[in-house]
């Protein structure tokens, strides 16, 4: 497991599709040089292009890349899954505290998508299943002025948001499973978001809590450059 987050933000002012292509470019290096990705030198160089890939680089990187462990707070404690809680709150008729066996209880969505981080590393074709979110929305009855979703993570710094439309969506799940077992620990277990059609940051990892609220709040990195909306097909 890596020690600490190893992306960091990208440099004061830059587009994400600038560094989400360098990233890219890091990867197709990291290739050649045997698995090492280098991107702090690559973050500085500037490159005229963005993030709907016009170069045709995504097609470029490698497939089989292994998943890397993201965290931004360093190591994360362990959650107890008897006692673990997932709660839907905020703007809600309903709120919600749910344990695992609750979650397990609901009906399960699978789906197989690449996973891709705006750095440049990516994984194709992961299986991954859990509930819809939107199910969890639905079932807490979001009030007249919830129009986003926050979510929370136990490691007590993590936060992600998406519009209520995006988190209605039928490829945005609390994921329970990915690559057929339960989540791991280190890739966000017992709970995470997995947000398919975005990059890897809107996939919030051990999430604790999932609040509806009356506008989107910028999450951890998004405070740090990254764009609102994480679109990985624009
Ligand atoms: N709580 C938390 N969630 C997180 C992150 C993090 O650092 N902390 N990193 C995000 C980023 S940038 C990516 S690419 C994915 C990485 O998931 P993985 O660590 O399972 O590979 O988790 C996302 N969710
Ligand atoms: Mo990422």
């Amino acid at each position: 497991m890596l020690p600490a987050d190893p992306q960091g933000p990208p440099p004061d002012g830059a587009p994400v599709g600038r560094r989400a292509v360098l990233g890219l470019l890091a990867l197709g290096v990291a290739g050649i040089v045997g698995g090492r990705v280098v991107e702090s030198a690559l973050d500085r160089v500037v490159a005229p292009v963005e993030l709907r890939d016009p170069t045709g680089l995504v097609s470029l990187l490698p497939a089989g890349a292994t998943f890397r462990y993201y965290t931004v707070t360093g190591p994360v404690p362990k959650a107890d899954p008897v006692t673990y809680r997932l709660g839907v709150t905020g703007l809600v008729g309903h709120p919600l505290s749910l344990s695992l066996d609750d979650l397990r209880a609901l009906p399960q969505t699978s789906l197989t998508k690449d996973f891709r981080c705006v750095t440049g590393w990516q994984v194709l074709q992961v299986p991954w299943s859990g509930v819809l979110l939107k199910d969890l929305i639905d079932a807490a009855g979001p009030t007249s002025a919830a129009t986003a979703v926050r979510f929370s993570s136990f490691d007590g710094l993590y936060s992600e948001s998406l519009t209520l439309e995006q988190a209605r969506r039928s490829d945005v799940l609390v994921a329970l499973q990915m690559q057929g077992k339960p989540v791991t620990h280190d890739h966000g277990g017992p709970v995470r978001m997995y947000v398919a059609p975005m990059f890897g940051y809107k996939s919030t990892k051990w999430l604790s809590g999932i609040e509806l609220t009356a506008g989107v709040q910028t999450g951890y990195w998004e405070q740090r450059g990254y764009a609102v909306d994480g679109w990985i097909d624009g």
